[in-house]
């Protein structure tokens, strides 16, 4: 993916209305935004194409889908279906949960990220021990889209040892989780940024002030 300024908006606000008023400060400085259930759950699906239409913003859509391979595939489904360029997959399910998005990302000829360990204290207590066979899994299955942690940059480096130079890294926790931008960024490809954005008193401020 080719991502403006390796910058990711996390957009976790409740109401297309709040969406629309965030974008339109950001988008100079933003070409690519996430969306999670949060936005999606407000507002339907229609939000993708909606949002797309407006500011011809890529979207990433952070479903964390963690279920059956079938069940996976229909998210995959409807998720793409709805405009979406990438989708984000939990890979502590394993293989065949994990094939079933790519194969689908693969039909729409969109990108699968896959999710190894989280940002978050609690990702330490479960997900931390397993996170480097779910890179090691990844880059056998041939993907080449990940998502890890920019509050523990040790554990993004080990990642990225696993995942390789070429592989595309993403990373959440900037800012309000802790995480410092420019460091993750000499890892990481990108980086994505929702409260330390959506809730400053000039998000498009906040954005130069994350790159700068
Ligand atoms: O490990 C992860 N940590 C994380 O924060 C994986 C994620 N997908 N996220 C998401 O990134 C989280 O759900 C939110 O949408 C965003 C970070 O937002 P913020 O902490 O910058 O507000």
């Amino acid at each position: 993916m080719n991502i403006k300024n390796n910058l990711i908006l996390a957009l976790d606000v409740g109401s297309e209305k709040e969406a629309i008023n965030i974008c339109e400060k950001v988008s100079d400085n933003i070409d690519t935004i996430k969306i999670g259930y949060p936005l999606a759950l407000a507002e339907g699906l229609e939000i993708i194409k909606k949002l797309k239409d407006k500011f011809d913003f890529k979207v990433i859509c952070d479903f964390k889908v963690a279920d059956i391979d079938a069940t996976n595939e229909k998210i995959c489904e409807e998720t793409f279906k709805a405009g979406a360029d990438a989708i984000i997959c939990h890979g502590f399910v394993g293989p065949d949960s994990v094939e079933a998005c790519l194969n689908v990302a693969k039909k729409y000829e969109k990108e699968l990220f896959l999710l190894t360990e989280m940002s978050h204290p609690g990702a330490k207590k479960f997900l931390q021990s397993s996170a480097e066979e779910i890179a090691k899994m990844g880059v056998e299955m041939g993907i080449t889209n990940y998502v890890a942690p920019a509050t523990r940059l040790d554990r993004l480096q080990v990642i990225r040892d696993i995942v390789g130079p070429d592989a595309y890294i993403i990373s959440p926790g900037v800012g309000k989780q802790g995480g410092d931008g420019k460091k993750t960024l000499e890892i990481s490809n990108a980086i994505i940024v929702g409260r330390s954005i959506y809730e400053a008193d000039n998000p498009k401020i906040a954005c130069e002030n994350l790159l700068n």
